[in-house]
């Protein structure tokens, strides 16, 4: 049978089949002896003797994320407010960067719709060539649209504590998850685990939720795969008069006149810029 592990517990993997359920799974001890080991969200076939379910095969994982460690992401929603907490472009692009080093597509959701005007940021992504949306968890608005972007898919809801992250997800699991508890630190003994759990959705897909997914860790990143993470560069880049362009101090370049011709927004050029010195930073150090 194949299907997808959605929880883990002490050495068990829960995995959910299409047709037949969910079995409580141990993985093979090959997969140790190699040094593999099972993540949320990987697809594997698995066998069941006695009621005892094993995991016999791991499926090629299409995207890995460390932070949390979860397997075959298609699509990561960015999660901000339009107001309370009051919205952080800045974040919002580095956890747009990070998935997009990721393999990951990302969309922005602005919640919180009720509380203030949205269509700024909600324009702001646009122009910068992503999908983004606006909603109110509150009002039930815009859901259903949401509903439909990640239909089907495996999708991580990132944003800082209070956007609306569970609100949003309670409505999409259909059952009510109690606001801050998705994805809350368990403790067990001396650790402390970050529990982290695959929804599934009705009609096909799932959701989870991820605190803390802005951290760009430096070492991946490659300084030009930098500007990549930036969609609305990317028509500029080839036109700069240097090849090899950082789109820092270099003269006649195309992305800064972009800048100053409003094309491209400040702010996000600005969050390229901290980025680029923190990565060149970093390689330098190293
Ligand atoms: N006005 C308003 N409040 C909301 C909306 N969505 C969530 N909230 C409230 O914002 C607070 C934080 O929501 P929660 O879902 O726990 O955010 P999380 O920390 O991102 O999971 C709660 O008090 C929610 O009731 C919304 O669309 N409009
Ligand atoms: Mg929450
Ligand atoms: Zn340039």
């Amino acid at each position: 049978m194949t299907g997808t592990i959605y929880k883990g517990i002490g050495g068990f993997y829960y995995v959910n089949t299409e047709y037949d359920g969910i079995f409580e799974c141990k993985a093979r001890g090959k997969f140790r002896k190699d040094h593999i080991i099972p993540m949320i969200g990987d697809k594997v076939e698995i066998e069941v003797k006695n009621g005892k379910g094993s995991i016999t095969e791991i499926y090629e994982r299409h995207t890995k994320l460390i932070r949390p460690a979860v397997a075959n992401i298609d699509i990561v929603v960015v999660v901000a407010a339009a107001a309370s907490p009051d919205p952080n472009t800045n974040l919002i692009d580095k956890m747009l960067v990070n998935a997009e080093i990721n393999g990951i597509e990302p969309i922005v959701c602005i919640n919180k719709s009720d509380l203030a005007d949205s269509s700024t940021l909600v324009e702001l992504y646009r122009k910068a060539g992503y999908k983004a949306i606006s909603v109110s968890a509150e009002e039930k608005h815009g859901l259903d649209e949401l509903m439909e972007l990640i239909k089907g898919k495996t999708a991580a809801f990132a944003g800082v504590s209070g956007v609306g992250k569970s609100s949003i997800l309670t409505h999409i699991i259909g059952s009510k998850l109690e606001t801050g508890n998705i994805s809350e630190k368990i403790s067990r003994g001396k650790h402390t685990t970050r529990h982290v759990e695959l929804f599934p959705v009705e009609g096909g897909g799932y959701v989870l939720d991820t605190p803390g997914f802005s951290s760009v860790e430096a070492e991946d990143v490659d300084l030009h795969e930098l500007e990549m993470c930036f969609p609305e560069f990317r028509n500029e880049t080839g036109k700069c008069r240097f090849r090899g362009c950082a789109h820092i101090n270099e003269p006649d370049c195309a992305v800064k006149d972009a800048v100053e011709s409003g094309k491209i927004s400040k702010s996000r050029y600005d969050t390229y810029v901290e980025l680029y010195e923190f990565v060149k930073g970093r390689k330098q150090w190293k």
